[in-house]
């Protein structure tokens, strides 16, 4: 049996697999969303078309309350507002990370790697509302291949300062193309005099690509593997 202590092929194989534990780390994507700090305006080249752009890439929902375009902002100078202000209402906003996002199409590249969404938020859903996002995994006909489930955030928000909100999501289904961001608060009566808005700013969806070794990898894996095998064939001679 090989002893990989006193061969003379250890320490280069060793350096092998350090240096493809290394590359599997893959490299971040971000962000996957554009313009996820709404800085930029709505522009007459990417008009509604039935569709309400509330700032450069993002949709609102078309019924309920649609999300707004505020000065209140966590960094810049605008984010987004969602808000029922006469209580019994929803209010939506919606970003797919190929039609209006920063990624390309995803491929078997990103297949089994982990999404990483963050945010900051601030505001309050009144007593009887609630706020949630939503992040799917979408398949080339559009089709819903997997979904983080609604994940609600209501109890993280302060009225008075932005919290930073960070979801690491399930890994990629095969077939996987897009990944869609929903986020909507929904109310009922309006309570205590407690307002229905939630501000959203700077958000960011980190996309890992997946582990695939660099060439000169497989050439020190190879060149390992090549001299374990004459130490092997030195000892049996
Ligand atoms: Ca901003």
């Amino acid at each position: 049996m090989l002893n990989l202590k006193t061969s003379i092929a250890s320490p280069l194989l060793f350096a092998a697999l350090a240096a493809g534990l290394l590359s599997s780390a893959g490299a971040a994507t971000s962000n996957g969303f554009a313009n996820g700090g709404f800085e930029t305006a709505n522009s007459a080249a990417n008009p509604g078309g039935g569709v309400t752009y509330f700032a450069q890439g993002w949709l609102a929902a078309p019924t309920g309350n649609p999300a707004l375009w505020s000065t209140d902002a966590h960094s810049g100078s605008h984010a987004a507002l969602l808000t029922n202000p006469n209580g019994f209402g929803g209010s939506t906003l919606f970003q797919n990370s190929i039609d209006h996002g920063g990624l390309p199409a995803l491929d078997a590249a990103n297949i089994g790697s982990i999404p990483t969404l963050s945010f900051w938020a601030k505001g309050d859903v009144s007593e009887t509302g609630n706020v949630l996002f939503s992040l799917r995994y979408l398949g080339a006909n559009g089709d819903i291949l997997g979904t983080s489930g609604n994940q609600f955030f209501q109890n993280l928000l302060s009225t008075s300062s932005w919290s930073e909100i960070k979801y690491q999501a399930g890994a990629i289904p095969a077939g996987t193309v897009a990944l869609m961001l929903e986020m909507n608060t929904a109310v009922g009566p309006l309570l205590s005099n407690r307002q229905n808005a939630v501000l959203i700013d700077d958000i960011n969806l980190s996309v890992m690509t997946a582990a695939v070794p660099e060439p000169q990898t497989y050439a020190l894996m190879l060149a390992g593997l090549g001299l374990i095998g004459a130490a092997a064939r030195r000892r049996r001679a």
